[in-house]
């Protein structure tokens, strides 16, 4: 079978590394009954897993026991990260929309002409800045690397972003801000050494099984107070369960800070010398008195006030947030009240301490540093010309290819989709016409589109259904590459086993789509992963993730992985590390700084129509986002209940005369969803939870952003509950 008619020195080299597509072959570097260590390609704790190979393919994975981070234990999705993969309606070629808008089987050739050509007429009508592209935090950071610098450099395009901004972009803001660089200080065994563990808005136990398992390994009898409206699995495991009103962080934070200061609890000496702006932020802080916020939070002042005394007591405190916090109309701000807690109390730099961001995807740090998205790689500037300069050098192209300014973000290339000047989309690894807020105003601007081009594992997502041309890809396990977790953490993920029919590693996509553009050679250097990897060393020194010690991919196969930064001359890494151990953040002073702003109410509140508050989040720990994969897998299926459902509180559900497991229809202002009713009071009365998991329920979601990170606020629209 030939791959390829197009002849240009990478396909013909494509050809010789993958065979034609190497069925059944040995992949490369190992045995064909060897045991291969890889991460897990699910959430971002990053586990590291063994899959045994038989006969050149992998038949089990099992976890790693050696890992410092997963110590032999897995979640569910781990242990059967194979089933998906060997799913019978994997999508095997690449196929074309015919003019009647029925899908044909078509060649790589045929896919790449097409998309190559539309994507070019587009190009020379509108120009380069009608084509975007939306990637993800789910392909290894090479992969993520090649496609930053084939579209922006290569194809000229202004504009991508990527999942990570539903999920990371508050995190990453909040960070810069505060800290000078998107700097997530932690490794996992602070989660062993706190003695006061705050946890806000993070169901640890459901979204990071495996993280859950590090805190229970804790051995100093920890506090652990979780803040979440909803009694949610890991607030019934922690010692104290703060039940804040949905959105009253903020004003939460604030009176906590207020304590600390009015009784003196502050570590002067760590703020005196490590921080700016704290008087600035004691001002800011002093009306929020517990009195004063009580009704905003939901909370009473002393469990305010005790709240305080117990970040005061605790000599080793940690503060991690995930998506309660991430995703709000004031969500950066939030992020950085939490920050500014652990800067008052001198919690950060040692261990079991810190203001510790959870990330989501197993890549969502690879793509937040390395995906030339919102910045240049590497945590550079597109703005600054001497960053441009530097990375123009490293890449081998004339730095005034590099784009000077920003990217828009996710919801203004949706803007510019819907206004008609962008015009061609490439979505890779993501499946937006389910996950996007308010996913309606998403799927009326697919269908305004000239070429929306698909790339993924399965060719029935619903994002697919508008696609174009649709590009079958291989997907984790399927490739060579790395991840970096949560706790900085870089991994090398392995090809354990061949991807079905004609499907490629994205990687050799890009390559291909750099080919039939014409700027095949721009990269004569990236034929490997790992030649990009060495790339991405180059680009990151001198920065504080710099990873140029790093001795190429074996030196990862030799470790358990390694954290940045490793600058190249600094001695062998520990097996874990922290960051600002000597009290250096990366501002050029050298110092921390507190970032505040007054608290505001979100902009759809509930009303006489529709009273309640929905909450959305993760269902279960086997279920995955849009459920592409886990839906795939008849065991991860058995662990959670079928179909959609809406927790409802007893009280809430008394009134429309509600029993459990009746059928119940949520509607907001934008739409409706049918689900089972959950009928507990692990909801608060007047809210209600839904999981993400159905596509349904972007539907109902309100379409409200932080206005510095542009992160959507999933977590709060008013709905109402119809029998
Ligand atoms: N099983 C599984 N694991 C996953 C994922 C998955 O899809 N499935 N996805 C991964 C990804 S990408 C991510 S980003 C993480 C997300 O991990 P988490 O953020 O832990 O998960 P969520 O359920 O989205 O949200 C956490 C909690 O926020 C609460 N919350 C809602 N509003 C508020 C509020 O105003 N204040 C506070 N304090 N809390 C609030 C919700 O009740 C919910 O329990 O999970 C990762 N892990
Ligand atoms: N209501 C509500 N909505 C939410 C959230 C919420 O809490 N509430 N959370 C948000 C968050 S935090 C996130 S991260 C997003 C996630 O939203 P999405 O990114 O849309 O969700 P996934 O299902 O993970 O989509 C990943 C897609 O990539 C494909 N894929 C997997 N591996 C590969 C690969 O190697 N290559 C290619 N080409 N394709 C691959 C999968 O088949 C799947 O179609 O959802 C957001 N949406
Ligand atoms: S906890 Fe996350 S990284 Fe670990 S096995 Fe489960 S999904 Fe994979
Ligand atoms: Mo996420």
């Amino acid at each position: 079978m030939q791959l390829l008619r197009h002849d240009g020195p990478l396909t013909r080299q494509l050809e010789r590394t993958e065979g034609t597509y190497g069925l059944g072959q040995v992949p490369r570097r190992l045995a064909p009954d060897a045991t291969a260590r890889t991460v897990c390609g699910y959430c971002s704790t990053g586990c590291s897993l063994n899959a045994h190979l038989r006969d050149g393919r992998a038949v089990n994975l099992s976890p790693a026991c050696d890992s410092p981070v997963n110590h032999g234990m897995a979640c569910p999705k781990g242990w059967d990260a194979i089933t998906p993969l060997a799913s019978p309606d994997r999508a095997t070629h690449a196929m074309v929309r015919d003019a009647a808008g029925a899908w044909t089987r078509v060649g790589w050739d045929h896919a790449l002409r097409e998309m190559t050509s539309r994507f070019r007429s587009i190009a020379d009508r509108y120009g380069p800045e009608a084509l975007a592209f939306l990637s993800t935090g789910q392909i290894p950071t090479e992969e993520m690397v090649f496609l930053g610098a084939l579209a922006k450099i290569g194809m000229g395009m202004r504009h991508g972003d990527g999942n990570t901004r539903q999920c990371m972009a508050t995190s990453v803001v909040a960070y810069k801000e505060a800290f000078g660089f998107d700097a997530p200080p932690y490794t996992y065994a602070d989660f062993e050494e706190s003695d006061v563990i705050v946890l806000a808005g993070s169901n640890l136990c459901i979204a990071h099984p495996i993280l859950w398992e590090r805190v229970t390994r804790n051995p100093h009898d920890p506090e652990i107070v979780v803040i979440d409206p909803r009694r949610t699995e890991t607030a019934a495991a922690a010692t104290r369960h703060l039940p804040v009103r949905p959105k009253g962080d903020l004003a939460l934070y604030y009176a906590v800070a207020n304590v600390l200061f009015e009784r003196g609890w502050i570590d002067d000496d760590f703020v005196r010398a490590h921080t700016d702006g704290w008087e600035a932020f004691c001002d800011h802080v002093r009306p929020f008195t517990p009195e004063d916020v009580s009704p905003a939070t939901g909370l009473s002042p002393d469990e305010i006030r005790s709240l305080a005394e117990t970040i005061h007591g605790g000599r080793r405190v940690s503060f991690w947030w995930t998506m309660g916090v991430n995703q709000g109309h004031q969500a950066v701000r939030t992020a950085q009240a939490l920050v500014n807690l652990a800067l008052l109390t001198g919690n950060i730099g040692r261990p079991g301490t810190g203001a510790n961001s959870i990330t989501g995807q197993c890549n969502a740090m690879g793509s937040r540093l390395f995906s030339n998205t919102t910045s240049l790689f590497a945590g550079h500037d597109f703005t600054r010309v001497e960053d441009r300069e530097k990375i123009g050098r490293i890449l081998g192209v004339d730095a005034d290819r590099i784009p000077c300014e920003n990217s828009l973000p996710y919801d203004r290339i949706l803007d510019e989709i819907r206004a008609g000047r962008i015009r061609g989309l490439w979505v890779v690894a993501t499946n937006p016409a389910h996950s996007w807020i308010h996913r309606s105003d998403l799927r009326e601007a697919l269908a305004r589109l000239d070429v929306l081009v698909v790339q993924d594992l399965y060719a029935d997502t619903e994002t697919a259904a508008f696609a174009d041309v649709f590009l079958p890809a291989a997907g984790w396990g399927e490739k060579d590459g790395t991840f970096i977790n949560s706790e900085r953490r870089i991994g090398l993920t392995k090809k354990v086993r061949h991807a079905p029919g004609e499907a490629l590693a994205d990687f050799h996509i890009f390559r291909l789509v750099a080919e039939y553009w014409g700027v095949g050679d721009l990269f004569p250097r990236w034929r490997t992963p790992e030649d990009v990897f060495r790339t991405m060393q180059a680009m990151s020194a001198g920065q504080p993730c710099d990873i140029s010690g790093i001795d190429g991919y074996d030196a990862l196969e030799d470790s358990t992985g390694i954290q940045w930064p490793h600058p190249a001359g600094s001695p062998r890494p520990a097996a874990e590390r922290r960051l600002f151990e000597d009290g250096r953040f990366f501002h050029p002073s050298g110092r921390a700084r507190f970032c505040f702003e007054d608290p505001h109410p979100p902009a759809e509140c509930p009303d006489d129509e529709y009273p309640l508050t929905l909450l959305t989040g993760r269902g279960s720990s086997s279920q995955w986002h849009t459920e592409t994969r886990t839906g795939r897998s008849p065991v991860l299926r058995k662990l959670h209940p079928a179909g959609p459902w809406a927790e409802i509180h007893p009280d809430d559900a008394a009134r429309l005369g509600l029993a459990q497991d009746d059928w119940v229809t949520v509607r907001s202002r934008r739409g409706v969803l049918r689900a089972r009713a959950v009928v507990r009071d692990t909801i608060p009365a007047g809210q209600v939870f839904v999981p993400m998991h159905d596509a349904q329920t972007n539907e109902l979601t309100f379409p409200e952003f932080d206005p510095l990170s542009r992160q959507p606020s999933y977590k709060h629209c008013a709905v109402r509950l119809e029998r």
